[in-house]
């Protein structure tokens, strides 16, 4: 049997603040850019962007209301008001690690605020003390696609150098306050979002300008400033803390042996790992340069940026895995299929989600090799697991064997790469309750082991039930994942 995990791994779930939490506007917390992301039903990717990227219109239309029923992100899965209890499931599922993100708008509600509302810091303080008592490490994303709304507004997002500097002030505030309870800390969430989705990476808004693209990439690079600034500061803060990067690894396979595809699928990689190129060897590389240069994008740096960026590069590579991709130069040659953020050419070897996304945890193994071969820093797997719809059965029961499976499957591969020698910290797995999702903000979208009844349009009484998932994954931190084998 292969070589198991170590006591140490840490097992645990994730999600995000803007996904979980809810009291979208409780306790002095200002609007988020989620707050004003509508319910977007599954189907053509080009609609989910529009939605996911809303216009200054739509913006200000969004801000102006209290609803709720259409912005699924505003009301959760009532984590705010239901932490002691999920808190106190999650101790009863063994985990030893809770990935979660810490609202910027609870902290400072609009960004530039003189003061931060003390309401929100007291309300993580709780949190954390409880975690520490209960013996689960927190994994805290400080951005997880829930920048202030003013931000985005009145600045522009991470387009505008300033934000940098408000960005530092939150995280060093937070820092400060949870030092001794918090000794993981992750800066951006899926920080190749920023390209992809400039609006839910970055907080530039989608005006019809035709600069899109330069927008994304100055916002990104500012967004590499901030993390590496907050790293150092980190360091000065507390010596014992370790700081992270996160990265959607968007794994590509070529379509063919051709070697144009080959290239292709290296060039679409290589194009992912600029990010973690940046965060862990301290420096751009040159294949996005030449991308600038071939694209008339000027990212505008200050003297000491480059050094900043080479000086403060972090200490653990932390990713998210859920499917993989395909590249080909004719991609109109094949089938098309959905993904995590974008849609990819169908790989005639996997089968799909429900949402069309590839489900291949060989994958998974891939993925880790390479960025262990490439980084040498210890890997952190923070988020991986199935998006499905659940059924309750009349006695109340949810039989989720497709993600007992999926998950299963997953690890079986990761235990294979630690194997190998990958020096792995932990494996989070997405969701643990259920959550609205990202990309969609639908409820039905599940991830959780622990069932809650909300559906789509935020109806049900919001309670929680354990899934056939919740007691296989408890049973497989308790024997560190010998039961993987059964
Ligand atoms: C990642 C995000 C998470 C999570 C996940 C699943 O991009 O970091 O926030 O939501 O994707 O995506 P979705 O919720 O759209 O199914």
């Amino acid at each position: 049997m292969t070589a198991g995990f170590s006591s140490e791994f840490l097992w645990g779930v994730a999600f995000a603040a803007n996904q979980a939490e809810g009291a979208y506007d409780a306790d002095g917390k200002g609007l988020s850019q989620a707050d004003v992301v509508p319910f977007a039903r599954p189907g053509d990717y080009v609609e989910l962007h529009t939605l996911m990227s809303p216009t200054p219109e739509r913006i200000a239309r969004a801000a102006a209301t209290s609803d709720t029923a259409e912005y699924p992100k505003r009301r959760g899965s009532h984590f705010y008001d239901r932490w002691e209890e999920d808190v106190e499931l999650f101790a009863e599922l063994g985990v030893r690690a809770l990935r979660m993100s810490i609202a910027w708008t609870r902290i400072f509600p609009n960004g530039d605020d003189d003061e931060p509302n003390e309401a929100g810091l007291a309300f993580y303080e709780r949190l954390f003390r409880r975690l520490q008592e209960r013996g689960i490490t927190p994994v805290v994303t400080l951005s997880h696609y829930e920048m202030p709304l003013h931000l985005v507004t009145a600045y522009g997002g991470w387009v505008d150098r300033r934000v940098i500097g408000l960005f530092e002030r939150y995280a060093e505030t937070v820092m400060r306050r949870y030092r001794g309870l918090v000794t993981y800390w992750l800066t951006f969430n899926e920080i190749n979002t920023t390209v992809i989705e400039p609006y839910t990476g970055g907080g530039v808004v989608d005006d019809g300008s035709p600069d899109r693209t330069q927008r994304a990439y100055q916002a990104l690079h500012h967004q590499f400033v901030a993390s590496a600034l907050v790293t150092a500061r980190a360091r000065e803060i507390d010596p014992a803390f370790r700081v992270g990067c996160m990265l959607a690894r968007m794994l590509h396979y070529p379509a063919t042996s051709d070697p144009a595809d080959v290239q292709q699928a290296q060039h679409d990689n290589d194009m992912n790992l600029l990010h973690t190129d940046v965060q862990v060897r301290g420096a751009y590389p040159g294949i996005v340069r030449r991308y600038w240069r071939e694209n008339g994008i000027e990212v505008a740096m200050a003297a000491d940026d480059e050094r900043i960026l080479a000086e403060n590069t972090v200490d653990f590579l932390s990713f998210s895995y859920y499917m993989t991709l395909v590249s080909a130069v004719e991609p109109e040659k094949y089938g098309a299929t959905g993904g995590n953020l974008f849609s990819t050419v169908k790989n005639p070897h996997l089968e799909t989600s429900e949402w069309g996304w590839h489900l291949d945890p060989i994958g998974l193994r891939i993925a880790l090799t390479d960025l262990w071969t490439r980084y040498q820093v210890p890997l952190f797997i923070v988020e991986n697991g199935l998006g499905a719809t659940d059924r309750v059965e009349p006695d109340g029961t949810i039989a989720d064997e497709y993600r007992i499976d999926y998950l299963r499957r997953h690890l079986l591969q990761v235990r294979e790469a630690v194997a190998d020698g990958v020096e792995l910290l932990g494996y989070t797995a997405w969701g643990g309750i259920d959550i609205v999702s990202a990309s969609t903000s639908q409820m039905e979208k599940r991830y959780g082991v622990i069932h809650v009844d909300l559906d789509d349009q935020g109806a049900g009484t919001a309670d929680r039930t354990r899934k056939q998932s919740f007691f296989w994954y408890r049973d497989l931190i308790a024997s560190d994942g010998a039961t993987l084998d059964r």
